[in-house]
């Protein structure tokens, strides 16, 4: 049978609550404004990208809009300007300068907050300090640490000196780290003595200490005091922070060509060891900043919070680079969503006031586990917009999100993306889209995604196929670092002349897209081709189902079976019998049709996640196949859970 089967999957045959009361003062703010910009950028891109250019604050004008030389793309070529000026020195003279930048809380409940003249004065300074040491343009800083304001400064004072930061998160571990320190052949790390977790102390220099003894690149480290731990310094090799930024002085910033290196970031591929996404200067500068101002519709008097570690792209785009070019204020919390308990998020909410909410699926069906008494004990009347990224999210953990966080009044922004993209790519728009459950929505102007066969013809409406985009944009991916080859190979070789994303997706008749999940997620039984996100969806809309990973498991007959892990409720916990599991698969019948129905159900008590968040589908694959995972699990957050999985045959 075609993919056109995924007409039955569709989740618009539910009932949904009526289109969200849209803000009428959002800068994008009707769909007749949008469908004109977009209009305007499809059929004449120059002048729209030029227009849009003007944004950027350019120590030197450019000279071409954009050189493309596929898959190599040269934006804004022949202009200056840096990064750091974008998001600091570029409000100095206006209200911004004086207002808050980062308002910061830990774990333990201290608190500290930056106006904008604040972070700019600690930038300048971390960069003159780590320019003494002997950083300079076209270098690359390892940064390997917590989620502090420092942090931030670090990478703006990379951007300054015009030198690439390569933020590893600071949950993994000395290997993964020594890894990306050896790839980038990185000569500065910057890190911190510790971070507490849970009420324990992560030892972050030890974690380096142990990296550098097989990373031969590093000469110098600079070391952050955070935690009251002890730890050991190499004399000549090791820094504390506070011994040389506070007393350097100002710092210039360089001026960098628009194509300059920005950053590297490493990401898990499908296979082979995690590549470093590189991201140039101007092109990635304007689209965060531009995407920002859209999606999030942020205003001057907004407390901004996105949950993302700056390990991760999120907090490249939407933590760092994109809200502080708009000035304004966000918000940083360094510790776990579930300490001292569940209500953390919540009561950071009503406290600080926060106006937008942009967090992960994965973390929303956490608190959904939890039951909704948890954030109806906390004032959350100041939200006004939510944000949703890194998975589909399975639309009664959206409806779930709308009615207990938002009320039933915060315009829901379920943005797709990736650490290639750079920034959201489609997204709904608050002032302008009306929103579907689980549905990514509309491309933002600038932005042509499509949904293709194998062979490269356009899906039909609600056909599944491969998500592309057919246009180049100014925040793409320039490459892997020192892997060009793999960069060609990976993303534009599956269809000529086009960016392959790598997810499953289709358009519904109104032209909205609804991204399946990553194409090795998609399984196909019996010729029907399934998300492995709607079957996950289904099963999530039972009331004991907390969360749940369906993979596929070759079939003699059917091509491939369905597998799925489940994590129950735990009032639930007690009943997770075989009568439950039939339960479970005659639900899915119901909610899908018969053929989505699992073969196998599995309970567990947790599901193996990367440190991200994200489900390792992979290696519940190879456990559904073999018994056991035998592949890369670096990026495993607790390894624990894989063992009690394998363990259980
Ligand atoms: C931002 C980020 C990218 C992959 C991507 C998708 C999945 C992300 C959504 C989504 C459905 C979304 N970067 N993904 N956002 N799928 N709806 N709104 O997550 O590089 O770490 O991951 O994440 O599969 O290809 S990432």
């Amino acid at each position: 049978m075609s993919s056109g089967s995924f007409e039955s999957l569709s989740h618009e045959n539910r009932k949904f609550p009526p289109a969200q009361s849209f803000s009428k003062n959002a800068h994008i703010s009707s769909l007749e404004q949008y469908s004109k910009l977009y209009a305007e950028s499809e059929k004449n891109p120059d002048a729209f990208w030029k227009a849009q250019s003007e944004n950027l604050k350019w120590s030197k004008p450019f000279k071409t809009i954009l050189e493309w030389d596929e898959p190599f793309a040269k934006w804004f070529d022949g202009g200056e300007l840096n990064a750091s000026v974008q998001c600091l020195d570029k409000h100095k003279g206006t209200s911004v300068w004086n207002k808050t930048a980062l308002i910061w809380e830990g774990e333990n409940e201290d608190k500290k907050s930056l106006t904008y003249s604040e972070l700019s004065q600690l930038t300048n300074r971390t960069a003159s300090a780590l320019k003494t040491l002997g950083v300079k343009k076209g270098d690359i800083v390892t940064i390997y640490m917590p989620l502090v304001p420092e942090v931030i400064a670090a990478m703006l004072a990379c951007a300054r000196l015009g030198a690439a930061h390569s933020v590893v998160f600071a949950g993994f571990s000395s290997q993964a780290l020594r890894d990306r320190i050896n790839d980038s052949q990185s000569q500065t790390v910057i890190t911190a003595d510790g971070v507490s977790r849970k009420g324990k102390i992560l030892d972050l220099k030890s974690e380096v200490d142990r990296a550098l003894q097989n990373s031969p690149t590093v000469k110098r480290v600079v070391v952050l005091k955070r935690a009251e731990n002890t730890v050991n310094m190499t004399v000549g090799r090791d820094f504390w922070w506070h011994e040389i930024v506070p007393k350097a002085a100002e710092c210039e910033p360089v001026a960098c060509q628009s194509e300059d290196l920005l950053f590297t970031l490493y990401t898990s591929g499908t296979t082979g060891k995690p590549k470093g996404i590189m991201h140039s200067t101007a092109g990635y500068c304007l689209w965060t900043q531009l995407s920002t101002k859209w999606v999030f519709d942020i205003k001057a008097e907004d407390i901004y919070w996105c949950t993302a570690d700056v390990g991760w792209v999120t907090g490249h785009s939407y933590v760092v680079y994109g809200p502080l070019q708009l000035g304004a204020t966000v918000f940083l919390y360094e510790g776990a969503p579930n300490y001292p308990d569940w209500g953390r998020f919540w009561k950071m909410i009503q406290n600080y006031k926060i106006t937008i909410l942009y967090t992960a699926p994965t973390a929303i069906r956490a608190f959904m586990g939890q039951g909704e008494d948890i954030p109806n004990k906390y004032n959350l009347s100041s939200l006004r917009l939510l944000g949703s990224v890194g998975e589909p999210i399975n639309p009664e953990a959206w409806l779930w999100y709308n009615r207990v966080i938002g009320k039933e009044k915060c315009p829901i922004v379920d943005t797709w993306w990736q650490t290639e993209t750079g920034g959201i790519m489609i997204s709904p728009l608050p002032g302008a889209t009306t929103t579907k459950p689980g549905s990514c929505t509309l491309p933002l102007p600038g932005i042509f995604p499509a949904v293709v066969s194998k062979e490269g013809r356009s899906s039909k409406p609600n056909e599944g196929g491969y998500l592309i985009i057919t246009r180049p944009w100014p925040s793409m991916a320039r490459g892997i670092w020192g892997d060009p080859e793999r960069f060609k190979q990976t993303y534009w070789s599956e269809h000529k002349g086009v960016y392959f994303a790598g997810d499953g997706a289709r358009q519904d008749q109104d032209g909205y897209f609804w991204v399946m999940g990553r194409i090795d997620d998609v399984i196909n039984v019996s010729g029907h081709r399934l998300g492995t996100a709607e079957i996950e969806s289904a099963l999530v809309s039972h009331e004991a189902v907390v969360e749940a990973a369906v993979v596929g498991r070759p079939d003699a007959l059917k091509g491939q079976s369905v597998v799925a892990f489940v994590t129950v409720e735990k009032s639930w916990k007690d009943r997770a019998d075989d009568k439950m599991i039939q339960e479970l698969k005659s639900h899915v019948s119901k909610e899908i049709g018969a053929l989505a129905r699992p073969d196998e159900i599995r309970f567990t008590d947790s599901l193996p996640k990367t440190r991200s968040g994200k489900i390792m589908r992979r290696l519940l694959k190879e456990i559904a196949t073999n018994g056991v995972a035998i592949g890369d699990t670096t990026t495993l957050e607790d390894a624990k859970v894989l063992e009690a999985l394998s363990n259980e045959d």
